[in-house]
């Protein structure tokens, strides 16, 4: 029978590369005889054929396929190293209509995304994997993978991997067929023609399942690495038939699609009141704290910042938590320095009555520096008409913005003449009451007695005198 060659890009694939750097914008980044084209190819024909390229989110994280999203006309997302499990987990539940792809190396998916892939595989995510095996770091360089052979010859297992010093070759497919929810689990390769299509079969397999909502599909495809393996690329084929196959066997372990049904997950409910009941937080909601609606910020994003151990990340709990019982939404972020004591550390504080979308505050309205360092580091960022409140105990420089309200307060010292500089995190609350209007001091009381519900008087005490220290030291000098 005559064959006949057609040589036009499958629709699967953009015209034109135009988000690749460099000239060659018809081409791949691709070694020559790297199996990532072959499969590339394979994904890209079948998207047309389903006619689902609009529908279809590939998510690639770290490794050669890292610029899966210069070739695939579809939407794309590149996620860090291991990750696009659960990227396409949160992808695949808020769009149950797309298909997704999760595309991932064995460094990436058997190595720093281990654990994803089996929560995800275990779950029964709706999605179809493509397990690129080439047994290496391709990458990088050529360092040994967990599918790295025994005896198999890497920059980082020069004398060959050793099973005493290295442990086994994970079989990644072996592993998946152990969990109850995944409904395709198959091994194929690209090391010839014959493979090259039942490999093309299985890659419309998995894409049809994540089409009709079965569940997670798992395929692993033995790949050429000819610069890792440091081969030219036929020898790299027989290389897969000679020592990959013996311990990967190609087989298809599991395919239940047919008789599985679409997955249906429960429509995610959020009723506040009635999960603080059952979780028997029925008192929370029994707060006698209003929301104050003269409050100068209703929509606080706080950075907070200064040195390990002078309570930032206290100061920014606390504030979450009155936040929270003033009914507000809030979250709390901590970025913490290298070291703990001594160190910078800060966090983000959101407290607004929308929902939160990003926890970091990267364009903050307020912030708080507690040390130099902090104020250096952080002023430039925030938003023009925020506000400013430092620390004169520590900082001895004025701030530079002028298109900011700034608050200069000796908080440590306020602290310290308390008796206790541990309770500066509280001279802070009392501040940014004053200067954002949440609460005033006839709050105070009930507000620090739910606070520290359970703690001794006298601590209480402590720390609500350090809030309305902060707190009149703001009204009496700035108002
Ligand atoms: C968090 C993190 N750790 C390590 C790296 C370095 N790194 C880049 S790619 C890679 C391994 C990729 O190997 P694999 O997943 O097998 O993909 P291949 O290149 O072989 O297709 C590593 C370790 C990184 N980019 N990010
Ligand atoms: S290093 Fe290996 S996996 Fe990466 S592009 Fe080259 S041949 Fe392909
Ligand atoms: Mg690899």
């Amino acid at each position: 029978m005559a064959h006949k060659t057609v040589l036009r890009k499958p629709k699967g694939f953009i015209d034109v590369y135009k988000h690749k750097p460099g000239a060659e914008k018809d081409r791949t980044h691709y070694c020559p005889g790297c199996g990532h084209g072959i499969l590339h190819k394979l994904i890209a024909e079948a998207l047309e054929d389903f006619d689902i390229v609009d529908k279809t989110i590939v998510i690639s994280p770290v490794g050669c396929s890292v610029f899966a999203y210069y070739y695939f006309h579809t939407g794309n997302l590149q996620v860090p190293h291991g990750r696009a499990p659960a990227v396409a987990t949160s992808v695949s539940r808020a769009n149950p209509d797309s298909v997704v792809i999760s595309y991932q190396g064995d460094g990436d998916l058997a190595a720093i995304g281990g654990n994803n892939i089996l929560q995800a595989a275990n779950r029964g995510e709706n999605m179809v994997v493509f397990f690129v095996n080439n047994a290496i770091y391709g990458m990088t360089g050529g360092q040994m993978a967990p599918t790295t052979l025994e005896g198999q010859i890497t920059t980082t297992t020069p004398y060959g991997r050793n099973v005493k010093t290295d442990g086994y070759p994970l079989q990644m497919c072996e592993i998946i067929n152990q969990l109850t929810a995944p409904v395709y689990v198959t091994r194929t390769s690209l090391h010839d023609m014959p493979n090259i299509r039942k490999t093309r079969a299985a890659v419309r397999k998995g894409i049809k399942n994540a089409m009709d909502k079965k569940g997670f599909s798992f395929i692993e495809v033995l790949s050429m690495c000819p610069s890792g393996w440091k081969m030219d690329s036929v020898p790299a084929q027989e290389w897969i038939k000679e020592n990959m196959l013996p311990r990967f066997p190609l087989s298809t372990l599991r395919d239940i699609s047919e008789d599985t049904p679409a997955v249906e997950r429960p429509v995610p409910v959020m009723d506040p009141d009635e999960v603080k009941n059952i979780l028997g937080y029925g008192a929370l909601s029994d707060s006698n704290l209003t929301k104050n609606p003269d409050a100068a910020f209703e929509k606080v994003a706080l950075r907070v910042a200064g040195f390990g151990g002078q309570g930032i990340m206290s100061a920014g709990i606390a504030l979450a938590n009155v936040g929270m019982e003033y009914g507000y939404n809030v979250s709390w972020l901590p970025s913490y320095g290298p070291e703990m004591r001594g160190g910078t550390a800060n966090c983000s504080v959101k407290i607004q009555s929308e929902t939160i979308g990003a926890s970091e505050c990267t364009e903050p309205n307020m912030l708080i520096a507690m040390n130099q360092p902090s104020l250096e580091k952080f002023e430039k960022i925030i938003v023009p008409g925020g506000a400013l409140i430092y620390n004169t105990t520590l900082i001895d420089r004025e701030p530079t913005r002028k298109d900011v309200k700034v608050y200069a307060v000796p908080i440590t010292g306020i602290a310290d003449d308390l008796g206790d500089t541990r309770v500066q995190s509280m001279v802070n609350v009392g501040a940014f009451a004053a200067v954002t209007g949440m609460f005033d001091p006839s709050e105070i009381e009930s507000l620090m007695s739910s606070l520290f519900e359970g703690k001794p008087e006298k601590v209480v005490k402590l720390n609500e005198k350090a809030v309305r220290k902060g707190y009149e030291y703001v009204k009496e000098n700035f108002s």
